[in-house]
């Protein structure tokens, strides 16, 4: 059996994950990293979740070698404390890009469209004899994308095929279609868009990158979408923001405290609401775990990683 005795698994696995890590790695499955503890022998960790994965994790570990992530965000785990310690991070990357593009437009749509208030309308009988107030289109929509990463390129893309003018903020400008705006500062993206998707990584560099000056940019017709991490915004200015009608509405996959939302999030019908979830379809979700076991089985195999992120 590759890696016997030598792999865990760490963190919120679904029965058929944590078979497929049993059965290719006979890795014993830990439901978060509070329950590990010192475990000399240990070379490998299958990580999933947002749980912080950090120094006094991996010393409970001393031979750990890599930690091999479900997921393309790995700001859970501190990379600095694994590279001092010559650990290996991998990630997921690619496999889910499609499926987060698509949850940000649809998350878009249901805040435009009012999705969960017209099935409710519909459900409860509401609509008999009534028409629900009209809503606000959604296509020709200016829209900003803050990240043209692998995954905000994809939604862009999406954007671009409703017809919406698009805008971008990255670190560096990229190549685009013709049309599309670069902004070097996120408060000058959000100025000129009326829908600011948030598509960037997470961790400390973009840590409320989304703050109140940005909020206030987007300004009382706009609407944040977030389907990065609920770090990248300051959700205590969001709320300021509705609350006041600052700002037209939300569409939100990712909170500042997970699973466990601030609760004055779910009492405004104008934020659309779901449980980060823009990975989760089942073929997504099976290519991830495929790939996290691609990267574990090369290490036992001495060949390249497919996808490092340090190191
Ligand atoms: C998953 C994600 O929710 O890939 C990411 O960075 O946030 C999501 O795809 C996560 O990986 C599951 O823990």
């Amino acid at each position: 059996m590759t890696g016997d005795g030598k792999t865990l698994a760490i963190g919120g696995f679904t029965a058929t994950e944590a078979e497929a890590l049993a059965a290719e790695f006979s890795a014993p499955h830990l439901a978060s990293p509070d329950a590990l503890e010192a475990q000399p022998g240990v070379e490998v960790v299958a990580y999933k979740g947002g749980a912080p994965f950090g120094a006094a994790e991996m010393d409970l570990l001393p031979d750990l070698k890599l930690i091999a992530n479900f997921g393309v965000g790995y700001d859970a785990i501190d990379i600095a404390a694994a590279n001092a310690r010559g650990i290996t991070v991998t990630n997921t990357p690619d496999v889910l890009n499609d499926d987060v593009a698509d949850l940000a437009v649809a998350l878009t749509l249901a805040q435009f469209r009012r999705l969960a208030e017209g099935d409710r309308w519909v459900r409860d009988a509401t609509w008999g004899g009534r028409e629900m107030p009209l809503v606000r289109k959604m296509s020709g929509t200016t829209v900003g994308i803050l990240g043209l990463g692998r995954i905000g390129r994809e939604i862009a893309d999406r954007f671009a095929a409703f017809k919406c003018p698009v805008h971008y903020w990255s670190r560096n400008p990229k190549p685009v279609p013709e049309g599309w705006t670069y902004h070097a500062d996120p408060v000058s993206l959000a100025g000129a868009v009326d829908i600011l998707v948030v598509a960037t990584v997470g961790g400390r560099a973009t840590r409320n990158i989304v703050d109140a000056q940005v909020i206030s940019a987007l300004g009382e017709n706009g609407v944040l979408v977030n389907v990065a991490r609920g770090s990248c915004v300051d959700e205590a200015a969001l709320i300021d923001a509705l609350n006041a009608g600052d700002l037209a509405g939300a569409a939100l996959d990712v909170f500042a405290s997970e699973p466990d939302p601030d609760p004055r999030l779910s009492g405004f019908e104008q934020v659309a609401l779901y449980p980060h979830g823009g990975s989760a379809t089942v073929e997504t979700r099976t290519a991830m775990a495929e790939l996290q076991r691609a990267n574990m089985h090369a290490f036992f195999d001495g060949t390249p990683l497919p996808t490092p992120v340090n190191g």
